[in-house]
């Protein structure tokens, strides 16, 4: 990462994309997602690559469903794991939530390269390895979770999901928080907090909320939540990209 100049103009976007190419060579991003990063990449170009208000609101938010939840779990994909694993281990110990490792395009190998990577970056139990829940209404190898991890979990964050499985968890009942750039995707498009930011943004971001309401008693965390609004944060951030007003 040393050779990108850090006064450079799209330092952010280079070194995100080498993060990713990284992530490819070590086994742990699937060849997939550096075509996922290239539309994330267009998307925050066109949101001025900053936290517009509607998504720091949807981060506060999204950082005190899970101080409320009773099994707040992270999902982790090659995508997460390769961009910001060591920030994902600090969300998860600012919320008590846990990490699972699930993939979209899931082999074993990946999963072992993912959970050692989080392990690597401080994270000390990793969910996802045992896969012996399914999530209903997927097909087989997409569906597999941990019994008590996702399957039980009351809210997950699923950051840069894929559409069906964003919808299957949402008819499983979960409280649901989505990560991604794109505003029309189905994902953000079914979740209670859509995050319309780029995940090396909202991560640490959320981090901060959660340790800034970290002695907030639940009546307060309610409040946040209850003033949330998804569909003017998902407007919002489609008029943002509309207006390409940068
Ligand atoms: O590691 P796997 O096997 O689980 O596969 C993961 C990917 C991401 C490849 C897979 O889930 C996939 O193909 O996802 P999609 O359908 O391409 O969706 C990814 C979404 O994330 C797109 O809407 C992108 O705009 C968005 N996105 C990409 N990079 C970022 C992002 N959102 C936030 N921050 C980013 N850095």
């Amino acid at each position: 990462e040393e050779e990108i100049p850090e006064d450079h103009p799209r330092y952010q976007d280079l070194l995100t994309r080498h993060r990713i190419e990284k992530g490819v060579e070590k086994g742990i991003t699937h060849l997939q997602g550096m075509h996922a990063e290239g539309r994330g990449s267009a998307f925050d170009y066109l949101l001025g690559e900053e936290t517009i208000p509607s998504a720091d609101d949807a981060e506060r938010a999204a950082a005190a469903h899970l101080l409320l939840a009773d099994q707040p779990v992270l999902s982790i994909n090659g995508n997460v794991a390769a961009l910001v694993p060591g920030e994902m281990v600090e969300l998860a110990a600012a919320t008590g939530a846990d990490l699972e490792v699930n993939l979209f395009n899931r082999t074993p190998e990946r999963i072992s390269a993912i959970a050692a990577h989080l392990r690597e970056h401080g994270a000390e139990d990793v969910k996802g390895l045992e896969a012996d829940a399914r999530i209903p209404n997927l097909d087989h190898q997409r569906a597999k979770v941990d019994e008590d991890g996702i399957y039980a979990a009351d809210v997950v964050l699923v950051p840069l999901e894929d559409g069906d499985r964003a919808e299957a968890l949402d008819e499983m009942g979960k409280t649901e928080i989505v990560i991604d750039l794109n505003p029309l995707s189905r994902s953000p498009q079914v979740a209670d907090v859509p995050i319309v930011d780029n995940i090396i943004r909202a991560v640490p971001n959320m981090t901060a909320h959660a340790r800034d309401l970290a002695d907030a008693d639940a009546d307060e965390l309610r409040e946040i939540v209850d003033a949330f609004d998804r569909e003017a944060a998902l407007e919002e951030a489609e008029e943002r990209i509309r207006a390409g007003d940068l």
